[in-house]
Order: C-alpha cells, then sequence, then structure tokens
C-alpha cells in the first residue's frame, strides 16, 4: 500500500563515519517520502527492547553496546513495498555478503559494525516505529512530487 511505513535507523558508525547524505540520499532519491526523523543517544534499555529477538545471541551485550553508544539517527520513511524494498537496498547483515551496489556493500565491511537498520517485515515496522517515536513524531505532509512518483 502506498502508506506503508518501515524504521529505518542510522547505527553510530554511519554518523561517526558522516554518512548521513550519503545514505539518507539514496532513501530520498528512490522517491520514498520521510515522515520522520530525529537524531538521539538510545537508552541502553530502548536498544534492549528494540533487539529483543536476539536476546539469547552470544553478540547482542557487544551490539547493545554498540547502538548505546549513539548517536543514532531514526526515522520513518513510507511508501509501497517500503519494507521490503529498502532491505533490498541494504543488502545481507554481512556487508561481505551484500551484492555491490548495496548500501551495506558500498559503506561497510563487518557485521558487528554494519551501519543501516531497517524492519524486515510490516508487522515489526509498526512496533519499531511505536517504540522509538510518539505519534506526534510523525510528519503528516504533502509532498507535491508524489503526481511524478506514485500514480
Ligand atoms: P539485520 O540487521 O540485517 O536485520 P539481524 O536482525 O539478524 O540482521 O541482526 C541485527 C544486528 O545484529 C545486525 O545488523 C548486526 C548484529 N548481528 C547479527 N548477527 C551477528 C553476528 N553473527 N555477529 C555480530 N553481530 C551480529
Ligand atoms: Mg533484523
Amino acid at each position: 500500500t502506498p502508506s506503508e511505513r518501515s524504521f529505518i535507523a542510522l547505527k553510530p558508525d554511519a554518523i561517526q563515519r558522516g554518512l548521513i547524505a550519503d545514505i539518507v540520499g539514496r532513501l530520498e532519491r528512490k522517491g520514498f517520502k520521510l515522515v520522520a526523523m530525529k537524531l538521539l543517544t538510545p537508552s541502553k534499555e530502548l536498544v534492549e527492547k528494540h533487539y529483543e529477538d536476539l536476546k539469547d545471541r552470544p553478540f547482542y551485550p557487544g551490539l547493545v553496546a554498540y547502538m548505546a553508544q549513539g548517536p543514532v539517527l531514526a526515522m520513518v520513511w513510507q511508501g509501497p513495498g517500503v519494507v521490503k524494498t529498502v532491505r533490498q537496498m541494504l543488502g545481507a547483515t554481512n556487508p561481505a555478503q551484500a551484492p555491490s551496489g548495496s548500501i551495506r556493500s558500498d559503506f561497510f565491511l563487518v557485521t558487528g559494525r554494519n551501519g543501516i537498520h531497517a524492519s524486515d517485515a510490516h508487522a515489526s515496522a509498526e512496533a519499531e516505529i511505536a517504540l522509538w517515536f510518539k505519534p506526534s513524531e510523525l510528519v503528516d505532509w504533502k509532498r507535491d512530487a508524489d503526481q511524478w512518483i506514485l500514480s
């Protein structure tokens, strides 16, 4: 649906390395619509909840520490097929296995510093949006270019 949304976050390594414009620019140029964006240092509790599914994995403590260092650029993007298409734009979790031309392939080297998160399904997207944003932080705006991007 055109109003499908995904939660996308640039991780602390992407911010520290000055990659915000390069990565956000790809999402913007693709045609997806930005509906929320904030830079924050997430609490350990927030990161733990975000990655709750992985809590029994050996890398979980390191993952939580990396993310909670911040800053993280948390975003919500909207558009038809946004969840699946952005996952394709990211490439595999391990940048060494991501197809060339994908974000993780082009900017990152290893799984533990793979720079960007994107929701993997519609249900997780809605849960993650609710975890990271208050409803009032989502901006309802009309984009004039939609007539040239959507039909
Ligand atoms: P993705 O971020 O592609 O959705 P995931 O949900 O399986 O991947 O894991 C979340 C993050 O956890 C991932 O982006 C990086 C980290 N991670 C996953 N597997 C890992 C591993 N084997 N070693 C270290 N970090 C890992
Ligand atoms: Mg995941």
